[in-house]
């Protein structure tokens, strides 16, 4: 095969190979009723490196969805007894994106109407069975390429880079409530002197500083948005109660305040100033008054909070 047409075939083959090595760290779900079609289709997709998952309906594929949510591929038929595959794509979107969930529909309906259907029910792409053997690994291999990429392109547009936040433009296009006229309570945090700390230690060493704080301020507020704004500034978005929010920002001041940051065989200290609100306001005025009290934090003295 590669002495026919070499340059065409290394061409084809260096994906392909990179895409089997890239599989190694996805989990695929085949969804049909039928043991024949269903040991065929994880016969094929076991042969490219994927980890695969079974079951024979919409509902039990659902549950395991919800045991593994990062199932990666989930490669459906409709036709099955308790749901069918265009009502589970269908659920299925309502919580996973196609970038992180890609869906294949497979049908043996002579319904020409299938494609449409299933790709409107948020499937990301769909095949006629009986299917082409080499057909099905190209689109396998299509798909997870498209969904790795969307994937990616979100987190670079969305995450910052050095710390793996979310970025500004996440923080203020993403909602942390059910609702929007829910009371959202909002802190601002800086980093105490931190011009002093790129003085001393370099820039590499403000960035382990950048980073270490980052882990512990996001590791106490798993259910709010937590943004790095730029340069040593962080932005959180939080729905719930306020006394509790204080509490657990005053919690993360005082652990940043008793740690170091270990760098170069040295040890950077560093304290954090905060300044909070909450209110039924939209987000740029309470970024406002979050900011006028940080700014009262650091002409008070630093290491504080102030609400
Ligand atoms: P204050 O207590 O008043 O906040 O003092 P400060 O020195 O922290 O104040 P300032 O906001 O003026 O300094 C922020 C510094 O952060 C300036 C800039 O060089 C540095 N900085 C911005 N982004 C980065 C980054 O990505 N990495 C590093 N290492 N430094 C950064
Ligand atoms: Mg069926
Ligand atoms: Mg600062
Ligand atoms: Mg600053």
């Amino acid at each position: 095969y590669l002495l026919k047409d070499s340059a065409a075939s290394v061409a084809y083959l260096v994906p392909l190979l990179l895409r089997l090595k890239s599989n190694l760290d996805h989990k695929a779900l085949v969804v049909d009723d039928s043991d024949m079609v269903r040991n065929h289709v994880s016969n094929l997709l076991e042969k490219q490196n994927l980890t695969v998952y079974e079951a024979s309906d919409g509902n039990e594929a659902l549950q395991i969805i919800e045991d593994n949510p990062d199932i990666s591929l989930v490669i459906t038929d409709n036709d099955m007894p308790e749901k069918d595959g265009i009502t589970m794509t269908r659920e299925i979107r309502r919580e996973h994106s196609r970038n992180k969930m890609a869906v294949l529909g497979l049908s043996g309906s002579n319904d020409s109407t299938m494609t449409a259907q299933f790709l409107k029910a948020g499937a990301n792409d769909f095949l006629y069975k009986p299917f082409n053997q080499e057909e099905f690994n190209c689109r396998i291999h299509h798909i997870l390429n498209m969904k790795d990429t969307s994937d990616k392109l979100y987190r670079m547009a969305n995450q910052d880079a050095l710390t793996g936040l979310w970025n500004r433009r996440y923080f203020f296009t993403h909602s942390c409530c059910q609702s929007e006229s829910q009371q959202r309570n909002i802190a601002m945090i800086d980093i105490d002197f931190f011009k002093k700390v790129n003085d001393t230690y370099g820039h590499d060493g403000g960035d382990a500083v950048l980073i270490t704080l980052s882990k512990i301020i996001d590791a106490h507020f798993p259910e709010a948005i937590v943004a790095r704004f730029g340069g040593e500034e962080f932005c959180i978005k939080h729905c719930g109660n306020y006394q509790t929010f204080i509490a657990t920002l005053e919690l993360v001041r005082q652990r940043i305040e008793s740690i170091t940051v270990p760098y170069l065989e040295q040890n950077i200290e560093v304290t954090i100033s905060i300044g909070a609100t909450t209110g039924l306001e939209d987000i740029d005025e309470l970024l406002k008054i979050a900011d006028d009290n940080l700014y009262s934090a650091k002409q008070n003295g630093r290491n504080q909070l102030v609400k």
